[in-house]
């Protein structure tokens, strides 16, 4: 007994084909629907999978004459099959190999042939060897294709969404090229680095991070949810007197919302400034971008902390951060004890994959990401479900 097992779109591509390769007498003992393999299968109508048997294998071989007609038919479909095969672009370079060597063998055939060679019985086992070579072949550069290209392609997706190489490997590593379940697989790792918090701000909140990140932004943002919005009283303090015009930034926020307002220059300032707002909601406490490089600013920065007496800090960084600044930045401002991370300037890249770089190398939970410069609109709790289609470029921010 011949048993062949065949995918197909549909049921009459499937009763052709078995029609064809194992006769009218051949018989469907199963079938049922499959998806394809990867992440394309998700997205793809399901193919079905049809296993047919013929009884008598051999009977067709007792036919001279017409298993030459076969004969002959089957090197033109094999030829074709292999023409196909060969001019598809991106086929891997085993199944190239694999062809050419399929090649010399139709060569030699074809020579046998012409000079009239009694050579049936071998040509035959030839043939039905080379048959199912191919079939494995094309069955199988066809998913290796597929699924190699598919494994390729996410790596480059994931490269190009700028994802850390150790990351995307760390991502892939569990994925089968045959891996129906590789897409959500993916998608499941992703979110365990990746991790966000949706909190009910309250109490001292502190905003740290490297200068220009949107601290300040990102502070009259919070400000304006919460005061506005939400209808919470809040304080806004900065410790920010390093840069000219950083304190009348926040102080025009505050005047607009019209929201008590503190300026802190000294330690004994902020034990006072906080609790002359101990009847507000949440203190949002605005801070000097230091460079993470400056352990001096840091520590000065840690002392102000400490005094602010809070734990609620989060580190600002923006997700157009190049990588490999990410990590001194993490590191650097690690000493102050951050414990969620904010991620700004959404909107100024297409690409997302520092996000998770941030998210791995701080091992700290996501509390908000910003998407504009607009006050009080442009500031999000995402979830990690969309913070991973962003990477996976499956969303994007409008
Ligand atoms: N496109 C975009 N721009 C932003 C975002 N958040 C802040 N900005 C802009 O970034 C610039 C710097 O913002 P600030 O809030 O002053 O940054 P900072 O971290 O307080 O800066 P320093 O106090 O100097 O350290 C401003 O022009 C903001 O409008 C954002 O989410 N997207
Ligand atoms: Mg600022």
């Amino acid at each position: 007994m011949l048993i062949k097992r065949y995918v197909v779109n549909n049921m009459n591509e499937a009763m052709t084909r078995i029609r064809y390769e194992l006769g009218k007498d051949a018989v469907i003992i199963s079938q049922r629907k499959i998806r394809k393999p990867g992440i394309k299968g998700f997205f793809s109508p399901k193919l079905i999978e049809v296993t047919a048997a013929i009884e008598n294998a051999s009977k067709k071989a007792k036919e001279p004459a017409r298993e030459q007609n076969n004969l002959e038919s089957s090197i033109e479909s094999i030829k074709k099959l292999m023409e196909k095969e060969i001019s598809k672009e991106a086929i891997n370079p085993i199944a190239k190999n694999a062809l050419k060597n399929q090649n010399e063998i139709l060569k030699e055939i074809k020579i046998s042939e012409d000079k009239n060679e009694p050579q049936q019985d071998n040509l035959l086992k030839e043939m039905k060897e080379m048959k199912n070579m191919i079939n494995n072949l094309t069955k199988g550069s066809v998913n290796g294709i597929e699924e190699s290209d598919f494994k390729k392609s996410l790596r480059n997706k994931l490269k190009d969404n700028d994802v850390d190489t150790i990351y995307i490997e760390e991502l892939l590593e569990d994925i089968n090229d045959d891996d129906i379940e590789a897409g959500s697989k993916i998608k499941e790792k992703m979110k365990t680095q990746i991790k966000t918090i949706n909190q009910d701000l309250k109490g001292k909140v502190v905003l740290v991070g490297p200068t220009g990140v949107g601290k300040t932004t990102t502070i009259a943002k919070l400000a304006g949810r919460l005061a506005l919005i939400e209808k919470k009283k809040v304080g806004l303090i900065t410790v920010d007197t390093y840069r000219i015009g950083a304190v009348e930034q926040l102080k025009t926020y505050a005047e607009i919302m019209n929201l008590p307002f503190k300026v802190v220059i000294t330690l004994k300032e902020m034990e006072e400034a906080t609790s002359q707002m101990s009847d507000c909601d949440v203190i949002l406490i605005d801070t000097t971008g230091r460079s993470s490089k400056n352990s001096m600013q840091i520590s000065e920065l840690r002392a102000f902390i400490q005094k602010a007496n809070t734990k609620n800090i989060h580190l600002v960084i923006s997700a157009t951060t190049k990588n490999k600044d990410i990590k001194p930045i993490i590191e650097g401002f690690s000493v102050l004890g951050y414990n969620n991370l904010i991620i700004t300037k959404l909107d100024e890249t297409s690409v997302y994959g520092s996000i998770l770089n941030i998210a791995e190398l701080a091992k700290k939970p996501i509390s908000y990401v910003t998407t504009g410069q607009n006050v009080p609109d442009d500031i999000k709790a995402f979830s990690e479900d969309q913070i991973v289609k962003l990477i996976l470029g499956e969303e994007t921010i409008c």
